[in-house]
């Protein structure tokens, strides 16, 4: 198949899968193009089958708000005519199901739109008056939609009242690339007295509750001996540095920044904090189960569709910091239990979240959609 592929290509849940997508279908033998503002994070290289094509804004000084959708929607259409694309797969509902759907309307019925729905565009935009009803339209009109947990299809359905059939696909992991590494050099360097290893990865935005992994930790760290790795950057880094430093955690919480190497970096802990308030999915829990690592996590959203609480980490309602202390507490204290959850958190990433499995049942809905007509 010749399909083009559109989502915001910079670091993120949605642009990483969207990207990794492109590349498993390329390998399987589909041409890909990319039609975004930017080269996708993660596609810096050469690979066979696989084309970026820029989409790049006019700045006119008429233009108070430089018109990005109608931009994509003319090169999603322009691309589709020269490549002779089969169908786009968009990845976030706003603007870029709207974009597709103009671009149908231009090249004609024979191209396919689909639709993956990610999180905050349905469970942040959804519920905005003002791009509600343009949402639920881009939605209606697509040839399919998929959303990444049933957590997101109901909520879909809460939001919009949109009746149209939503297939769910997980997200996936690759395991040639998530599996344990051995990083006990490096993990000595930040631990180096055996203490037990946390960490905390998000891009730091109020959704994610970063304050209550600090929270957390120092409960943890009155219990035990200790050390919590954070990774990533956003709006309330500051306040959570500020927060370590009231609670006098600076010797123990070791601030990273962003790192490229997700599964390196996961490789030197023992456990993954995610204590967010909405997740549809959180890709990062799934990254750390495939890199045996088990997951304290709140139950927002998608998550405990994701880290089964008891087996591969715990559940715990948003914002009770003593209960993912106390459990936290608990896993890294008992070996055999540990054990355990780790070996089925890779178990689990490996079978239901399986590369393999999931580019399938995007093919399926990539080939159902062709042959409706
Ligand atoms: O909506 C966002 O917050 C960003 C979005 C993204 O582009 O990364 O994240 C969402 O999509 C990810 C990939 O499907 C999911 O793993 C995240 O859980 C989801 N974020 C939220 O629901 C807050």
């Amino acid at each position: 198949m010749r399909i083009g592929i559109t989502c915001y290509p910079s670091v993120g849940g949605s642009g990483i899968l969207a990207t990794e997508l492109g590349k498993l279908l390329a390998e399987r033998g589909h041409t890909v193009h990319f039609i975004t503002s930017g080269m996708p994070f993660r596609l810096g290289k050469y690979y066979r089958n696989i084309y970026f094509h820029e989409v790049d804004v006019s700045s006119y000084s008429v233009f108070q708000y430089p018109p990005y959708d109608l931009t994509l929607a003319s090169r999603m259409a322009e691309v589709a005519k020269t490549e002779k694309l089969d169908l786009l797969h968009v990845h976030y509902a706003v603007p870029h199901a709207i974009s597709a759907y103009l671009a149908k309307q231009m090249v004609g019925d024979q191209l396919k739109v689909v639709t993956t729905l990610h999180g905050t565009d349905i469970t942040v935009l959804g519920y905005d008056h003002t791009l509600k009803d343009i949402i639920r339209f881009g939605i209606e009109q697509s040839d399919a939609v998929t959303a990444v947990s049933n957590s997101l299809i109901q909520q879909t359905r809460d939001a919009l009242q949109v009746d149209k059939p939503i297939d769910l696909v997980y997200n996936f992991i690759d395991n040639r690339e998530y599996y344990p590494r051995n990083m006990c050099d490096v993990r000595e360097e930040y631990a180096p007295n055996g203490e037990k290893v946390f960490i905390h990865i998000s891009n730091f935005r109020t959704v994610k509750r970063p304050e209550d992994v600090i929270h957390t930790f120092r409960r943890i760290r009155q219990r035990i001996p200790a050390k919590l790795l954070m990774i990533g950057e956003g709006p309330e880094l500051p306040i959570v540095r500020d927060l370590t430093d009231t609670f006098g955690l600076g010797e123990d919480v070791i601030y990273l920044g962003k790192q490229e190497d997700i599964a390196c970096v996961l490789s030197m802990a023992d456990v993954l904090l995610l204590p967010s308030a909405q997740e549809s999915f959180g890709l990062v829990a799934l990254e750390a189960m495939a890199c045996g690592k088990p997951v304290i996590s709140s139950d927002a959203g998608g998550l405990p569709e994701v880290v089964l609480d008891g087996e591969t980490g715990f559940v715990l309602p948003i914002g009770d910091v003593d209960g993912m202390a106390a459990r936290a507490v608990q896993l890294v204290s008992d070996p055999g239990l540990y054990e355990k959850f780790a070996r089925q958190s890779i178990e689990r990433a490996y079978h239901t979240f399986c590369h393999t499995t999931i580019t399938e049942q995007y093919e399926a809905i990539y080939r159902r959609v062709l042959e409706e007509d």
